[in-house]
């Protein structure tokens, strides 16, 4: 019976530290402010320690093939199972490990102005993936690179930043109300 009372303490004791204890993070994704900025960001504005796990570019085409799908960020936590997708891995921080910044009371003006800066995204990707993927599009990979492949990639990049000042109007309006 002693054994017994001793064992269930034990357990009550190692789960009460356990579901207190801050959960071990490893974000692994470029040095680059792309997808997985966000959520180094959330994570460092949350306070939380997590391992900020940098891959160089030289490092990536054979770690790319062990990726669930082919691409980063990438995140673990207390070396469970690996996490894809880096708007889940935003929320996920937000709401779980912060509670200031994904606050209930404010989801819709939060949801909102990530989904304008996804639409910002989309208005300047055609040009950067142009530039930097141009046999994506059907053109010959070092198109880029010749007078006719600068030209268009600027005449795209022009494009694309012809909606950035509605944009960021939308942001700065709701950066001005809370
Ligand atoms: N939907 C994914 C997109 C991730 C993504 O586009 N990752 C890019 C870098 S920003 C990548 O891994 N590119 C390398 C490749 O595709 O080989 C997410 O939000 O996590």
């Amino acid at each position: 019976m002693r054994h017994l009372i001793h064992s269930i303490l034990t357990a009550a004791a190692a789960f009460s530290s356990s579901s207190t204890m801050a959960p071990s993070i490893k974000l692994t994704y470029f040095d680059i402010e792309g997808a997985g900025e966000p959520v180094r960001l959330a994570l460092l504005l949350s306070g939380t320690e997590f391992e900020d796990d940098r891959v160089t570019f030289s490092d990536w085409p054979s770690l790319k093939l062990k990726m669930p799908y082919g691409q980063l960020p990438v995140m673990t936590v207390d070396k469970g199972p690996l996490r894809t997708q880096s708007g889940a891995m935003l929320r996920w921080v937000g709401s779980k490990l912060s509670t200031t910044l994904y606050p209930v009371d404010n989801i819709y003006e939060i949801e909102e102005t990530l989904g304008v800066v996804g639409d910002m995204v989309k208005s300047w990707q055609p040009a950067f993936s142009m530039g930097m993927r141009p046999q994506n599009y059907g053109y010959p990979d070092d198109f880029s690179k010749s007078e006719e492949g600068k030209t268009l990639v600027k005449e795209m990049r022009e494009k694309g930043t012809e909606r950035a000042p509605p944009f960021f109007g939308l942001l700065h309006g709701h950066a001005g109300t809370k």
